[in-house]
């Protein structure tokens, strides 16, 4: 296991998502844009170990994944502007890239990362040899049907599969435990499956036991599952208002209890108990989020692999630099002909 290379893809992936961040801040990037921040230890412990002809697939929040990958990142940038000449024409946009010299699709489909990963897997059991693929999912993604489809056929057919179960803690405002039932480990082993949780935040833990997986499945000793419990740090998209809250409570709190307080008062609809019950049910939420904010902001990934390269430090500030340079090309490339023509 090389640290330092960990250390160097873990900060690529950030580094790459705060320069989106900053894009969509500026107007640059329209829509929704859910970033992987806080996932950076789970891209770098598995995606390092994929080599040519492994497939991946992955959810709407691919970057880190494709990052680490070694998808070019310009192009990537140009698709997120729409642009063209962007890895997919512009039409893609964050949540459906492709890259086919990766064999790397993404989607915005909940769950439909794990039979795409099975296609890839079966395709590569029959067309290459040793080759396997990799599913990264939410763990919110594991109550689709086509997830538990994808359980039972991986085990039928042995699959060269590894997926990987991203849980961090939350479904855009719905917590895991509220709509999961029983444990998604026991539920991957009820299918015939090894499955094993991991400390998400760890990138040499994660490192470890994916690799595990991934000498089984390159053997063909079939599939496996892997739970990683990581934290979500900037909310289920930027500008997520649990997060806003989390981060300003008086400021968006004015803002979000004037109009709750007055559905409250105000005629028709549901129940007075109804309505008074539903705003408990926000404000516990909202409590939530804002609870494991401030722990989750502790629990940084990036935070814990710096401090385990401090005795390397020479060549963290090395790794540093050459990856501020490596993000700052990448912009200046992808913005090189904005505005051109606007004014004409
Ligand atoms: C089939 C489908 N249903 C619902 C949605 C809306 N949606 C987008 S992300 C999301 C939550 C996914 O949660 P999880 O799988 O845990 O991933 P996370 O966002 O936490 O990374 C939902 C319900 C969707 N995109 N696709």
């Amino acid at each position: 296991m090389d640290l330092p290379h960990l250390y160097r893809q873990m900060l690529r992936a950030r580094a790459y998502e705060l320069a989106v961040e900053d894009l969509w801040n500026h107007g640059f990037i329209s829509g929704e844009m859910h970033l992987g921040t806080g996932e950076e230890a789970v891209a770098a412990g598995v995606v390092t170990q994929l080599g040519d002809g492994d497939g991946l697939a992955l959810t709407h929040r691919c970057s880190p994944a494709l990052v680490v990958r070694g998808v070019p990142l310009a192009p990537m940038l140009r698709e997120l502007l729409g642009a063209e000449d962007g890895l997919c024409g512009g039409r893609g946009g964050h949540m459906h890239l492709f890259s086919k010299e990766h064999l790397a699709a993404t989607s915005g489909i909940v769950g439909a990362s794990l039979p795409t990963a099975a296609g890839f897997a079966l395709a590569n059991s029959r067309l290459r040899p040793g080759a396997i693929a990799v599913a990264f999912t939410g763990a919110g993604a594991m109550n689709q049907g086509m997830a538990l489809e994808t359980l039972n056929l991986a085990v039928a057919w042995r699959l060269p599969l590894v997926i990987i179960c991203i849980d961090n803690g939350w479904a855009i405002t719905t917590t895991s435990d509220s709509v999961t039932g029983g444990s998604l480990v026991e539920r991957a082993q009820g299918f015939g499956m090894r499955a094993e949780t991991v400390n998400g935040r760890d990138v040499r833990a994660v490192y470890k036991a994916a690799a595990k997986q991934i000498e089984r499945a390159r053997c063909g000793k079939g599939p496996s599952f892997l739970l990683a419990t990581c934290p979500r740090l900037d909310g289920h998209f930027l500008g997520d208002p649990l997060i806003r809250m989390a981060n300003k409570p008086i400021a968006e709190g004015k803002k979000v209890f004037g109009s709750v307080l007055s559905s409250v008062v105000s005629r028709g609809g549901g129940g007075l108990a109804d309505r008074a019950g539903g705003v408990t049910q926000m404000m516990s939420v909202m409590a939530k989020a804002r609870r494991s904010g401030t722990r989750e902001r502790r629990g940084d990934p990036i935070l814990a692999v710096y401090k385990t390269m401090n005795k390397h430090e020479a060549e963290r500030d090395r790794i540093d630099a050459e990856v501020a340079a490596e993000i700052e090309a990448a912009v200046a490339e992808a913005l090189a002909d904005v505005g051109e023509g606007s004014d004409g």
